[in-house]
């Protein structure tokens, strides 16, 4: 046994979960792999804030306190990276987007995720709506490590993990589906894992 689960460490074989848990082109890891596209920012617990903001009749911002005060959900989810690994049954505590964006009017159909660092990422708001994507600030029963995203990030399962912004500090509605970090640099601009939508075309 240990001759085969050496070469195989880190991933496990696909034929041991039931196919409809496992996109295609995509295999199980059991470690968490860091992806990142520059440095981890490190932003103090008392300068966070989150902002529902862009085309919205009165923008909307909450404190790290007023953010642990809203309604807390813990969910187990399965994510899909676009490098082709999927980890499932993952643990994450935070907040549904249902709950921020209840206490704004907008007719907007998109949104852009910003965090801090740069990163940006699109998606319809209907992506985020009816508890398929929530802001989370603890994973695994302990609190999301910088380099997942800490002290706050963004995860929207159901599509390629690239959506789920990390060091998020407010999302922006907007008219146009407006590309983010890696959908100018070809990436698809929704992300379906389940239709392999990875790249711009696909
Ligand atoms: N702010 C920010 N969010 C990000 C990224 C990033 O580079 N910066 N990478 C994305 C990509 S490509 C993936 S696969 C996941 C990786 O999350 P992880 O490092 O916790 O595995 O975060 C996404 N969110
Ligand atoms: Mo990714």
């Amino acid at each position: 046994m240990g001759l085969f689960s050496r070469g195989f460490r880190g991933r496990r074989r696909t034929t041991d979960v039931p196919a409809d848990r496992v996109p295609p082109g995509q295999y199980l890891v059991d470690d968490y792999p860091v992806l990142s596209a520059g440095p981890t920012p490190h932003t103090p617990l008392d300068a966070w804030d989150f902002t529902v903001g862009g085309e919205v009749s009165q923008p909307k911002r909450w404190t790290w306190q007023e953010m642990l005060a809203l309604p807390q959900e813990t969910v187990s989810q399965d994510i899909h990276c676009v490098t082709h690994w999927s980890k499932l049954d993952t643990h994450w505590t935070g907040v549904s987007l249902d709950t921020f964006l209840a206490q704004v009017e907008f007719t907007a159909p998109y949104m852009t995720a910003y965090s801090d660092g740069g990163y940006t990422t699109n998606l319809p708001i209907a992506d985020i709506q009816g508890g398929k994507a929530w802001l989370v600030h603890t994973y695994e029963g302990a609190p999301l490590p910088p380099e997942h995203g800490g002290p706050a990030r963004m995860i929207v399962p159901h599509l390629y993990f690239w959506k789920s912004a990390k060091w998020i500090r407010g999302i922006r509605l907007t008219s146009d589906d407006s590309p983010g970090f890696w959908e100018v640099r070809g990436y698809h601009i929704y992300g379906d894992p389940w239709k392999e939508q990875r790249y711009e075309g696909d």
